[in-house]
């Protein structure tokens, strides 16, 4: 395996010369994106340092059965996501696996982020698969209720929702008086949210509306892993599968790397953490590039899609 040494966050010259002459010659092309990508965007990982949210695990939160204990916080959690989200930008590392897609024929993207930074960066959506939906998907959470919305990007999606500002002090200006509290810290009060107050469906009238993600236990989206499938199926081999800032722990997710792996493909991981490599371990002519996924994405796919300097941000939208 070819390893980036002594400083992370910049990618070896010889690596680099190796991995550019696979990608050059590769046509069929698959990456595994997960929450580090966007975390130099600003948006915390679900495992590790920035994996709580208040006294909650983000894991713990992203399950039917917390919903159905406390849809209240459950929704101010992603209401707070969806908030925090449509602050943030796609960063370079968004933007150079969406020119990719355009330069590579052969590339699909199989991202398990909801956060919706691959649409802004205008990734081509035929080629970009949501394993884990997207934080501006609604659904009833009704089982016998269809009603699903798509691109929803009301903030909050309901008044009670409003994340709460700092407005005790009196002598403070205008400005500073609007300024939000940050409510994943737990010493900052949350407000309490009447049931009747949370998003209701429109159609059925009866159900709750929850975050169009899938949670744990959960089925993904059929559509996207018959797409996936077809794409698999179309051809006996892979040349690559870049395995960018997840910790490949979540299945069916992580599943693709092996399945990749099956048609010859060559792993590259892009990671802050040496100890997160796939569950297959790696091979020898495997790489991991160690460091930030923002600088060290677009530095890779430099030999094909050149330069990232325009960063258009096609926000709403996606
Ligand atoms: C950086 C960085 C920087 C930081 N640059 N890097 C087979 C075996 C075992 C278990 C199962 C199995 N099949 C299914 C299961 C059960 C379960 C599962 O996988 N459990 C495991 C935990 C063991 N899977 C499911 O339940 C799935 N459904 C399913 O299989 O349905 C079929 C079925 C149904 C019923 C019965 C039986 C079968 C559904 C999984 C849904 C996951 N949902 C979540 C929440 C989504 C909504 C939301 O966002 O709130 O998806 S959980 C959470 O984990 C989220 C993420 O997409 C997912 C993956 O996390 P990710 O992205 O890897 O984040 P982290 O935090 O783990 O890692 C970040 C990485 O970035 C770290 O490595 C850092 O080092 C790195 N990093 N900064 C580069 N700047
Ligand atoms: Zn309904």
């Amino acid at each position: 395996m070819a390893t980036s040494a002594a400083r992370p966050g910049t990618v070896p010259p010889k690596d680099l010369e190796s991995f550019q002459a696979h990608l050059n010659k590769s046509t069929r092309i698959l990456a595994l994106l997960g929450a580090g990508l966007s975390a130099s965007s600003g948006l915390p990982t679900f495992r590790g340092a920035g994996g709580l949210w208040r006294t909650h695990d983000a894991v713990q939160l992203a399950t039917p059965e917390a919903f159905g204990r406390d849809p209240g916080l459950v929704w101010q959690f992603y209401n707070y996501r969806r908030h925090m989200a449509l602050q943030a930008k796609p960063n370079p590392a968004h933007y150079a696996l969406a020119d990719l897609a355009r330069k590579k024929d052969g590339f699909l993207t199989l991202s398990q982020n909801v956060d919706g930074l691959s649409p802004r960066a205008s990734h081509p959506e035929d080629k970009l698969k949501l394993l884990h939906g997207s934080l501006y998907d609604v659904k009833c959470s009704d089982f016998f209720c269809n009603y699903f919305e798509k691109n929803n990007y009301t903030d909050p999606i309901v008044p009670a929702l409003a994340i709460p500002t700092d407005d005790s002090d009196p002598t403070t200006t205008e400005a500073i008086k609007a300024r939000e509290l940050d409510i994943s810290d737990e010493n900052i009060a949350l407000p309490e949210i009447d049931y009747n107050h949370l998003p209701k469906c429109p159609t059925c009238k009866r159900g709750l509306l929850r975050p169009g993600v899938v949670w744990f236990g959960e089925m993904l989206p059929k559509d996207v892993l018959s797409d996936i499938d077809e794409w698999l199926t179309e051809s006996d081999k892979i040349d690559l599968i870049m395995v960018i800032g997840t910790s490949a722990k979540v299945y069916p997710a992580a599943g693709y790397v092996d399945l990749a792996r099956a048609k010859g493909a060559r792993v590259a991981v892009i990671n802050m953490d040496k100890k997160d490599q796939p569950a297959s371990g790696m091979y020898k002519r495997d790489w991991f590039f160690e460091g930030d996924a923002a600088t060290i994405v677009p530095e890779l796919l430099k030999s094909v899609v050149g330069e990232i300097t325009e960063m258009p941000d096609a926000a709403g939208t996606a």
